[in-house]
């Protein structure tokens, strides 16, 4: 027997419900949005597919600039203290993909996915991390 479309309703928008309560909802997806203030992201974690191409818009509703920084995989700061001094230095050995953006503005990151984990989210401007600016980006095999 085919399911008739009345039935099929009412899953489908309770799932489109959740998806738009909790950014991509715990489920994988390549097309991601994140919203940054002082001094958070919204949401604050994501799930994606590894080894994918993933797209995430990053708009900043604050007033000074803030980055999307994806940390290389092992690597979780507990403090602004665990950062290396020089820009050199964190792009080396800390940070997998990055963007910066202005106030008012969205900018639009794209990147391959590291492999299964999970992986820290930070905004590397000085007190932001501090101030509560940490996520969590989880890779699904
Ligand atoms: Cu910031």
């Amino acid at each position: 027997m085919m399911r008739s479309p009345r039935t099929l309703a009412v899953p489908l928008a309770i799932a489109a419900l959740a998806l738009s309560a909790c950014g991509n909802g715990g489920e994988p997806s390549t097309d991601l949005q994140v919203t940054t203030t002082e001094f958070a992201f919204s949401p604050a974690s994501w799930t994606v597919p590894a080894d994918q191409e993933i797209s995430i818009d990053i708009t900043n509703n604050g007033t000074v600039v803030h980055e999307w920084v994806l940390l290389q995989p092992g690597v979780n700061i507990t403090s602004e203290a665990d950062l290396p001094d020089t820009e050199e230095e964190l792009l080396a050995d800390f940070v997998y993909v990055e963007e910066e953006v202005d106030p008012g503005t969205t900018k639009t990151l794209t990147f391959t996915a590291p492999a299964a984990g999970t992986y820290q989210v930070i905004c590397a401007i000085p007190g932001h991390f501090g101030g509560g600016m940490t996520a969590t980006l989880n890779v699904t095999g």
